[in-house]
């Protein structure tokens, strides 16, 4: 198990503040019900995605042996990238490091903030996380550039709910006080920060057979972990011994990832609730039947013919 944060106090982070975190603060919107967001190139933005670190997301010089998680948020990136942190190394934790330490998030003024200079110096193989749609990929263009692209697409309805209890109250939401069925509706009108669920995944899934993308689903990692360990492994030129997945997928299991220094995420006063569920299915405890019933429609409609489909249980 990782010791990294062991011996020594959390880093003092400072919570989501506009005037530390947003950058400029001209262009902030308050939507409907107090929903706070900026937009960047037309989509739904937290205002701590600002327009020169999103500049500096698209402009980074590539490497071959770059490796970026993508998702919709509340997918299972975190995990997916403690997975990915252990494939890479051996199935430890990077020696004297956390989650948030290890992994580059370049689009966040916030929590993850590294300069280009000090991007650039960072040893390979290097392993950004983003949550934006294909065509605002990290480094450019997807298919101009040599980064492999791993993403995860969960099933919307418990996506909805993990946002629900992850953002809705979060400072960088504004004081929203719509609800969860008025968010459900925001999520299904893509008004939520990140924009159109459907449209996000889709943009990946229509490239999934580009060879530098990767496309899994939170769901198989749930039932299927071995499997997509291995499929991970293949796609990355990384060796999966029998042993390898057995370690990984006991220190990446959820009560270990919430109990690990390496993975907590403890360092994140804000953060202290992050590890929710973990489970698939936790929609049933949120949506009412209508609700159910209503969104299955939507999903018929938008995700007929793309030949992707999600486990809602
Ligand atoms: S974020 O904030 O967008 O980066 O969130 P993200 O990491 O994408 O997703 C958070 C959800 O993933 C769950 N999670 C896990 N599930 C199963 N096993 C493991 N190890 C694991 N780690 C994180 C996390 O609990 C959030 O989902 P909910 O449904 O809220 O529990």
């Amino acid at each position: 198990m990782s010791t990294a944060a062991e011996g020594s106090p959390p880093e003092a982070l400072p919570a989501y503040q506009d005037e530390l975190h947003a950058e400029v603060l001209d262009d902030i919107r308050i939507g409907e019900h107090g929903y706070k967001h900026r937009l960047i190139d037309g989509i739904v933005m937290p205002p701590y995605i600002t327009p020169s670190r999103y500049q500096l997301s698209r402009t980074l010089e590539i490497r071959p042996d770059d490796i970026c998680i993508t998702s919709y948020p509340k997918s299972g990136t975190n995990w997916l990238a403690n997975v990915l942190m252990r494939l890479i190394h051996g199935g430890e934790a990077p020696p004297g490091q956390t989650l948030r330490e290890s992994v580059h998030w370049v689009e966040s003024a916030i929590l993850y903030v590294r300069s280009k200079e000090e991007l650039d110096a960072m040893p390979s193989p290097r392993v950004f996380k983003s949550h934006m749609p294909f065509h605002m990929a990290v480094g450019g263009d997807p298919l101009e550039t040599p980064c492999r692209y791993v993403y995860i697409a969960r099933n919307p309805k418990d996506v909805a709910v993990s946002y629900f209890h992850f953002e809705s109250t979060a400072p960088w939401a504004g004081e929203y006080t719509g609800g969860w069925s008025h968010w459900l509706q925001m999520f299904v009108e893509g008004k939520l920060q990140r924009g159109d669920w459907f449209d996000h995944v889709l943009s990946w899934w229509k490239h999934r057979d580009a060879p530098n993308v990767h496309f899994m689903k939170y769901e198989d990692l749930s039932n299927d972990f071995d499997g997509e360990l291995r499929r991970l492994g293949g796609f990355l030129g990384y060796e999966v011994s029998d042993e390898l997945v057995g370690v990984i997928r006991e220190r990446t299991g959820f009560r270990n990832t919430k109990q690990d220094s390496f993975s907590n995420l403890h360092e994140i006063p804000a953060l202290s609730h992050f590890y929710r569920k973990g489970v698939i299915g936790s929609w049933k405890e949120q949506f009412t039947v209508l609700e159910s019933e209503w969104f299955d429609e939507v999903y018929r409609k938008r995700m007929q013919g793309t030949g992707l489909d999600f486990d809602f249980e």
